[in-house]
């Protein structure tokens, strides 16, 4: 009997797995035992496991999976620690996908950052956004993937992490992954083919190198509809609205539009960001509404 090894997976394809171990960085293929079908378990790229390593050519079998810190389901991927949300003057940003996807990572208990790319067509937007998410304690980072321009900065900032980075299609995404890492990624609208057989699906894998650990999905989106959120608990991922918790003239206060709303009036002062107390109306709304149909 052969002693467990800890490690974590890299990616999977078809029923394999690659892992690499904790001890010696190795690399190893490994299969899923048969008990994690009967749980309805995955093992998912992130995914801290034990396992039985082969030998010789032999795949080995994964043992455990170990619990996880987080869990995104599109694509699904475990252990993601910090979220790096990627936007641009081109396509112009869409700050509410950004405070929807930063509410979910808040909700897990992500880290977050913010990469406001292609600051060579827009040098002022960077500091715009870091003002507009002071509040919320996001840092916000002045990058240029194609320029080469504020790279170090964000990569010390993700540095020891395991991160994921997330935005709307064209942001580059793609572009800053290589200028951070040195890879190669396909980035523009030729999709990136991967070439294992006829597996020309769209994956997501763990790459590390360079001191960085980056969740590589393809479409990461992050944004499985949340039917189950009480309009309530919305206003608790809004770290600057802390501060005003209780504050309310009503207990029971969403901070929209109610008589006596503290959150509203600091709103007002500009001591909250108004542009992201808006966008917090919003998301209400939106939240309210499929709450009420949550039977449906
Ligand atoms: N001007 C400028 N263009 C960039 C920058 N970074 C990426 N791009 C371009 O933006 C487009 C989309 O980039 P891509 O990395 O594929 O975006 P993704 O869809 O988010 O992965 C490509 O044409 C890139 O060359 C940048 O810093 N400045
Ligand atoms: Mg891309
Ligand atoms: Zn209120």
């Amino acid at each position: 009997m052969t002693a467990l090894k800890t490690g974590t997976i890299l990616r999977g394809i078809g029923s394999f797995y690659t892992a690499r171990e904790d001890e010696t960085g190795q690399d190893w293929t490994l299969r899923a035992k048969k008990k994690f079908r009967r749980e309805r378990i995955s093992p998912l790229p992130g995914d801290r496991i034990q396992f039985t390593p082969g030998e010789g050519e032999e795949h080995g079998w994964i043992e455990e999976i170990l619990p996880r810190k987080t869990l995104c389901l599109r694509p699904p991927v475990a252990n993601v620690e910090t979220l790096v949300i990627v936007v641009a003057p081109v396509p112009e940003a869409d700050l509410l996908l950004a405070d929807r996807q930063m509410a979910r990572a808040v909700k897990q208990g992500m880290k977050i950052l913010m990469a406001v790319n292609k600051c060579d067509l827009d040098p002022e937007m960077a500091e715009h956004l870091r003002q507009e998410y002071a509040g919320a304690g996001v840092p916000v980072f002045q990058v240029s993937a194609q320029e080469g321009i504020g790279l170090e900065a964000l990569r010390g900032a993700m540095a020891g992490s395991l991160c994921c980075l997330t935005g709307q299609s064209g942001a580059g995404k793609s572009t800053l992954l290589n200028a951070l890492m040195g890879l190669d990624l396909e980035t523009g609208e030729i999709s990136r083919k991967i070439a294992r057989g006829k597996n020309t699906t769209r994956h997501a894998e763990l790459i590390e190198r360079e001191g960085l650990r980056v969740m590589d999905t393809a479409g990461f989106s992050l944004l499985e509809p949340e039917k189950d959120l009480p309009p309530e608990e919305l206003k608790e991922r809004y770290p600057e609205f802390a501060p005003y918790e209780g504050k309310c003239r009503f207990r029971e206060c969403l901070h929209d539009r109610e008589p006596g709303c503290a959150v509203a009036q600091a709103a007002g002062d500009g001591q909250i960001n108004p542009a992201r107390w808006e966008r917090y109306r919003q998301l209400l709304a939106e939240t309210r509404e499929v709450w009420r149909n949550r039977y449906d």
